[in-house]
């Protein structure tokens, strides 16, 4: 395996795997000094990139996002920044984990029936399970799981092991193994980035918190069909002294924690 997978046989952190406050040895930490709203200190061999909901459904002409309204490319900005930074990542082995919101059924999901078929859902035919044909002319059923809208955009594929959350709810803890999952690789702080920044990017954020997680939002990795609203979400993180967590841009992790890396080998 690469660098720090070798690094973490040697430097073993010490995790409380049944509390939700997690301690580790000083000197796993490194400092990010360009952090809101303060500097965040974060354990490298302890970290995840997680990369929400970045599929067709939300990002592409046709899917569920277009079909209800909404200016697609208004996200698109963020693909190459993620790129570079989940391109980063794998070289450096730091986790990587992507959610998916995805549907097994109409009847079986969790999502709020009201949203489904009730009061406050889209018009017929722009439903969660209705047929529709994406820009490239592939037909399928909005946010049905492994229909082409629950796929991830090419651009971010998830590739070898990478963990996939399949969620059917706005935070990506919500009646899926993730929490398990990270307490098994001693994960304790998620960079994240994704769509949409106010939605399931927030609802995540949140409840990372409140399950122990340390957090980073990435202001130029996550975006919104409203950039009002993006902006005021990344500033709720981190105010109050981040009473959510921290937010930075992606070429701040890549150049402090590249410049890290090389230092410690
Ligand atoms: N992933 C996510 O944010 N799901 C949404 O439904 N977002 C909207 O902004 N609608």
């Amino acid at each position: 395996m690469n660098k720090i997978c070798n690094n973490i046989k040697n430097t073993r952190q010490f995790f409380l795997l049944n509390s939700r406050i997690h301690t580790f040895q000083n000197k796993d930490y490194i400092t990010l000094q360009n952090t809101k709203p303060k500097p965040m200190k974060m354990p490298l061999y302890n970290t995840a990139l997680l990369l929400i909901d970045m599929q067709h459904d939300f990002l592409t002409k046709g899917g569920f996002g277009d079909i209800l309204g909404n200016d697609v490319t208004k996200l698109h900005h963020i693909i190459p920044n993620l790129q570079n930074l989940l391109n980063f990542s794998r070289n450096n082995g730091l986790e990587v984990i992507h959610t998916i919101e995805s549907h097994d059924s109409i009847c079986n999901t969790h999502i709020h029936r009201s949203k489904l078929i009730g009061d406050r859902a889209p018009p017929l035919g722009k439903r969660i399970g209705d047929i529709t044909t994406y820009e490239n002319g592939t037909k399928g059923r909005i946010l049905i799981k492994d229909y082409y809208g629950c796929q991830i955009i090419p651009q971010l594929t998830p590739i070898n092991n990478e963990y996939i959350v399949n969620k059917t709810g706005k935070s990506a803890f919500y009646k899926t193994n993730l929490d398990n999952y990270l307490k098994k690789k001693n994960i304790s702080h998620l960079i994240i980035g994704g769509v949409t920044t106010e939605v399931c990017v927030q609802t995540t954020s949140r409840d990372a918190n409140d399950h122990g997680y340390e957090i980073c939002v990435l202001e130029d990795g996550c975006a919104s069909y409203f950039p009002e609203y993006h902006k005021m979400t990344c500033n709720m993180i981190a105010s109050q002294g981040g009473i959510v967590g921290w937010t930075t841009n992606t070429s701040n992790l890549t150049n402090i924690l590249s410049r890290r890396i090389n230092l410690c080998y």
